[in-house]
């Protein structure tokens, strides 16, 4: 890296180094989901239901662990930095024939395996869409109780298998709920679900796991294709549940109101919990997830983590699937623009600028936040890459290209 550049920044009162030696450390869980669909690996997989969706039909979607792993496999090589897999109940490799509600640690054992080898860590999501399970649109707040028990089942199983991964590994996993329920119209009843659902989570989490080696998070919604009126699993709800119930809160920010701002709820929720966890998102007019893009929305998160000092407080989950572009490319792109954001809220002087905010000085602080914005900022990025072992600019679309010719055109569907 060229000297000016460090002592560019530095005059800005930045320490380029710090920032490089702080990146390589924060860990960024990839969803296994955007190779595949959201589909999984189990015997009789159905369409994907839930009310979330992917559009588009591009040729080479990964069918099993096999095709999976090695799509996998080619997207890590492209991504600089600590990296952990986000998986779903559904991604099971297993011979057994095994009820979703059943799944156990063994059932992830090649799993385990993959991340081993690889030094990842793994993080879990409980499945509770795409099964027939779900009953008219509910699961954990169904007023059914063999529905509600079914998924307590799933849930409690999911705990063990992150705790199992936590423990492997030797680096805690994250268990994060989510569930589809709502209703289609004007809800006659909102409290009876909510509090089938508070009574379901509290049975869940009655199981003790260690929490050295699993983490408990709830991630709400404001609304799902199918479910417009009414989410069971609202903000409000899993904000109380979770403070009262030391679990931790999951932001989807996909999952709120088209001009809330998601980045400005994590200074509050660092007050008053001792993690927080995210899947980072894009929704373009819905919760569509798209393909991360390097945009104000997902720069603010980036910020308000690093100026909020939370960077080991956090578990960076990414969500989204597009099924209308190369799906490798898409999740090197998304898991680029996340290390890309955290990088250059890293390259920002934060306590300066507070300082001129609680002085008051407004005029000067504008000039210092336009004026950053244009410091040499892919100067830092390569070299982050170079010591990352990855490739710093878009020549690694030329070996995707490749890769798409070679294994994912001669995928059948
Ligand atoms: C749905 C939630 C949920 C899923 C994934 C597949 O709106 O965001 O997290 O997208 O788990
Ligand atoms: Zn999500």
């Amino acid at each position: 890296m060229k000297k000016e550049v460090i002592d560019l920044y530095k005059s800005y009162g930045v320490d380029v180094e710090k920032a490089l030696d702080t990146l390589k450390d924060v860990a960024i869980s990839i969803h296994c989901w955007q190779l595949d669909d959201v589909i999984g690996f189990e015997k009789h997989a159905g369409p994907l239901s839930g009310g979330i969706q992917t559009t588009g039909n591009y040729p080479g979607r990964a069918r099993n662990f096999e095709e999976l792993t090695r799509d996998l496999d080619e997207a890590l090589k492209f991504i600089p930095g600590k990296k952990k897999i986000n998986l779903h109940a559904t991604y099971l490799v297993t011979d057994r024939d095994v009820d979703r509600a059943d799944i156990q640690p063994e059932d992830f054992a090649a799993w385990v395996e993959y991340a081993k080898k690889r030094n990842l860590g793994l993080d879990f999501n409980p499945t509770m869409f795409s099964s027939p399970m779900v009953v008219d649109n509910l699961t954990l707040s169904s007023p059914k109780k063999e529905v509600r028990d079914y998924w307590i089942r799933h849930c409690i199983n999911s705990r063990k298998i992150a705790e199992y991964f936590g423990k492997e590994l030797k680096q805690r996993s994250l268990c994060n709920i989510w569930i589809p329920d709502g209703l289609k119209d004007v809800p006659a009843d909102r409290q009876g679900p909510r509090r089938r659902l508070k009574e379901s989570l509290d049975e869940i989490f009655s199981v003790k796991v260690d929490r050295e080696y699993e983490d408990d998070a709830v991630e709400s919604k404001v609304f799902g294709i199918g479910v417009e009126s009414y989410t069971t699993g609202s903000h409000e709800f899993y904000l109380s549940y979770a403070m009262k119930n030391n679990v931790l809160c999951l932001l989807d920010t996909g999952h709120f109101h088209p001009t809330e701002n998601v980045a400005d709820k994590i200074s509050s929720l660092l007050l008053f919990s001792p993690r927080l966890a995210f899947h980072v998102s894009r929704p373009v007019r819905w919760d569509s997830d798209h393909v991360l893009r390097l945009n104000d929305d997902l720069q603010d998160v980036a910020n308000e983590l690093v100026k909020c000092n939370a960077l080991d407080r956090a578990y960076i989950g990414l969500d989204y699937f597009d099924a209308s572009i190369n799906r490798v490319a898409a999740l090197i792109i998304g898991s680029r623009n996340m290390e890309k954001a955290l990088l250059k809220a890293l390259l920002t002087p934060w306590e300066t600028f507070a300082k001129l905010q609680d002085e008051a000085k407004f005029t000067e602080l504008m000039v210092m936040q336009e004026e950053i914005k244009d410091l040499p900022f892919d100067e830092v990025w390569q070299e982050y890459c170079k010591r990352q072992n990855v490739v710093g600019d878009k020549s690694w679309f030329d070996e995707i290209k490749k890769y798409e010719k070679e294994v994912l055109l001669k995928r059948g569907d």
